[in-house]
């Protein structure tokens, strides 16, 4: 008996310490004696502004963080004293908050976080406890900060049944069977990391709508969740069905320019509203992947997306309308977004902002940055990023996505000449934007760690810290993110820093190096699949439409001889990307169909680069669980060894990668594959046949 009752304590111990992930980059560990007597000394009082909710919040996050890092519970004053955190509502500033260290002869130091309204306090709250818990100095603060971006959204492809499109993480968040009479605490958990890093909007279902979630009865669960989103600051936002008027309001048509579709969809909006006061918007997939749109009725995009935000318009809501779309027939589905869209330019409704992916194909591994960008200049546009790794090794593989964002968002348009970056086209700096707003496609779940993978945590962590700070770099982002996530031990964290910088290009590398693209799996993008041709299937979905291996070469040429993509970006990128010799390495075959024995900078031929860089990424994957291995003993034995397993796993598949793009390339080139190290561990009969 008395063994039981020791075992089930034990038990219970452990659970209690369970590093599951769960608590993401909010952890607030026990700070050095040293560091914590330090900020003890600087804070002592909290001086709490009580006039909502969110200040409610505020102070409890404060206090209980403070004494989770110092062990001390601090007192809480209405009188401004010495030593005191203090809270000050300006209406001066106009965006974001500032945190200033105020030194008084008479009441001591004090630190003051000001913005214009509660939640831009909670903002500069998270921001002070993220440099508490990366020991940083806060005795001499003088911070100013403005998002780039108003709206900070995250895109769920969470379906009504639970399941989540692209989803590697376990089920969707919200439990509609059980709204709204039972909500879940990992509402409020998932509104407070969001807040945590500036994240202040999200669209809860799938951009393949189901139109049952603007019916009465899904608006009455929405606003359950909207209600528990709102003190965090987070506004909700809906997928919508163009087909909705039809398919849930028993119209005979959809048409935008029916008087009763837009009475409906007016209707509908009222009521929305009538649930859900603050609620953002619509996100709209449109004549895409077989979604109905306006062009169903002969209608254009135009028609569509005003109709809808003619209907938000007197609520203040929005219209995101998104530029994903592409054709069977087309010759280069890289170029359908761009040219469906320009001739439409200037005639959006004010309210209407369009969505573009980072490039112009799919959140390939790499791709160069969307058309678009730049040239769209009377109409706000959107980047949306991918967060959910569909296209990088599922949540099975370290890819560390930041750089690829921050490659987006500093890649040079030049649309107004030299200088003109992604970020400054969409973020009001180069061009009158009415809306000014980013998204990314979540990569949340219902698992324990949240993201499937530890470390596909840091790439929503960073998702929001660019939506905030688009200047901000790849490594400031991870430094902050391993502290407050694992450690702040300068041996762990120089190492693991190292290798999340270089995970994204070994993925591109033992994928789809030099600009390859779309060589994955048909049915679910998860592994290689380079041969794969199927008669009946949509040619846009082949990989061999991609890549175009034959006997002379590889590669897409979109060169003036080719498709002529390259007629789309503005000079002098289109010149630098239409001449091979010019042509960054890295999206050479994105570009140029390049004969087998071209010359590239090094001296080798292109088939000797493209093999070297499918070995570059397996020895990547290999170093990257040379250096995890080393690092078991900075911190606990769940995370590290959940970590482990899953390197593994990408050794796994970058071999795999690597012997199914290298084998099958060989049939057309003909010639061996020369590094020494290794010969292919599989056979392509072998590859080809069980497709794994
Ligand atoms: C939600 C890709 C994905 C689809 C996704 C689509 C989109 O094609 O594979 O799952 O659909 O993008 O962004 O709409």
């Amino acid at each position: 008996m008395k063994n039981i009752l020791l075992f089930i304590l034990f038990s219970l111990a452990i659970n209690l310490f369970a590093e599951d992930g769960s608590r993401l980059w909010l952890r607030y560990e026990l700070l050095s004696e040293q560091i914590s007597e330090n900020y003890k000394q600087i804070i002592s009082t909290v001086c709490p502004i009580t006039y909502s909710e969110t200040t409610k919040i505020i102070t409890r996050e404060f206090l209980s963080a403070f004494e989770d890092m110092t062990g001390k519970r601090l007192n809480l004053s209405k009188k401004r004293t010495g030593n005191c955190l203090v809270f000050l509502i300006d209406k001066k500033i106009e965006k974001g908050y500032s945190i200033q260290t105020q030194k008084d002869n008479k009441s001591g130091i004090s630190i003051l976080i000001a913005a214009a309204d509660d939640i831009n306090l909670l903002y500069g709250t998270f921001h002070l406890l993220r440099l508490m818990q990366m020991q940083g100095n806060i005795s001499d603060l003088n911070i100013v900060e403005k998002p780039a971006y108003d709206r900070r959204i995250l895109n769920h492809w969470d379906n009504i049944d639970g399941t989540i499109e692209r989803g590697y993480a376990g089920r969707s968040l919200w439990n509609w069977e059980d709204l709204p009479e039972k909500s879940d605490p990992r509402y409020t958990e998932y509104a407070r990391a969001n807040a945590s890093i500036g994240i202040n909007g999200t669209v809860l279902n799938n951009v393949n709508a189901n139109p049952k979630f603007i019916s009465r009865e899904y608006l009455i669960k929405t606003a359950e969740i909207a209600n528990i989103f709102r003190k965090w600051g987070i506004r909700v936002y809906l997928s919508v069905n163009f087909s909705s008027p039809s398919e849930l309001g028993g119209l005979p048509t959809s048409d935008p320019l029916n008087k009763e579709v837009r009475r409906w969809w007016k209707e509908k909006a009222k009521e929305i509203y009538s649930f859900i006061p603050d609620f953002g918007g619509f996100l709209v997939k449109a004549n895409s992947e077989g979604l109905p749109g306006p062009q169903d009725f002969g209608r254009t995009h135009v028609d569509g997306a005003n109709l809808l935000a003619e209907a938000l318009e007197p609520y203040g809501g929005i219209v995101m309308w998104r530029a994903f779309v592409y054709d069977a027939k087309s010759t280069d589905r890289a170029k359908q977004a761009y040219d469906e869209f320009m001739p439409l330019d200037g005639r959006f409704h004010k309210n209407v902002i369009i969505q573009v992916k980072n490039g112009p194909i799919d959140f390939q591994p790499r791709e160069p940055l969307h058309p678009l960008f730049g040239a769209m200049q009377k109409t706000p546009l959107m980047i949306e990023f991918q967060i959910t790794q569909e296209y990088l090794g599922f949540s099975k593989q370290l890819a560390y996505l930041a750089p690829l964002y921050v490659e987006c968002l500093q890649s040079d348009t030049y649309a107004k000449g030299k200088g003109s970056v992604t970020a400054k086209c969409t973020d009001g700096t180069l061009f009158p934007q009415t809306i000014t707003a980013i998204a990314g496609v979540a990569n949340t779940g219902n698992d324990s760690n949240w993201t499937g993978h530890h470390f596909a945590q840091a790439n929503w962590y960073c998702f929001g810290r660019l939506a905030w700070n688009h200047e901000l770099t790849s490594e400031h982002i991870a430094d902050e993110w391993l502290r407050m996530t694992f450690s702040n031990e300068t041996a762990f964290i120089e190492p693991v820093k190292r290798m999340m910088a270089e995970s994204r290009e070994a993925v591109v590398n033992y994928m789809m190096p030099l600009g390859l693209a779309h060589l994955f799996a048909w049915e679910h993008h998860y592994g290689p699949e380079p041969w794969l041709n199927i008669p009946d299937a949509r040619p846009d979905w082949m990989p061999s439409y991609y890549h175009k291996a034959d006997a002379i070469g590889l590669g897409f040429d979109r060169t003036h001889a080719g498709s002529n993509a390259v007629s789309q970006y503005f000079p002098p990128l289109s010149t630098i990307y239409d001449q091979i010799e010019t042509c960054p390495e890295n999206l050479l075959l994105w570009f140029h169909h390049v004969p087998w024995n071209y010359r590239m900078q090094n001296g080798n031929t292109l088939w000797e680069n493209l093999c070297r860089k499918y070995q570059d990424g397996v020895e990547a994957a290999r170093e990257f669980q040379k250096i995890w291995d080393k690092t078991a003993f900075f911190i606990d034995k769940e995370r590290f060894e959940h970590v482990q397993s899953k390197l593994k796993v990408q050794t796994r598949d970058a071999i795999w990668w690597r012997d199914a793009c290298l084998l099958y390339f060989q049939t057309f080139s003909r010639q061996p594959i020369p590094y020494e190290q290794e010969r292919p561990v599989h056979t392509l009969e072998e590859l080809n046949v069980s497709k794994f």
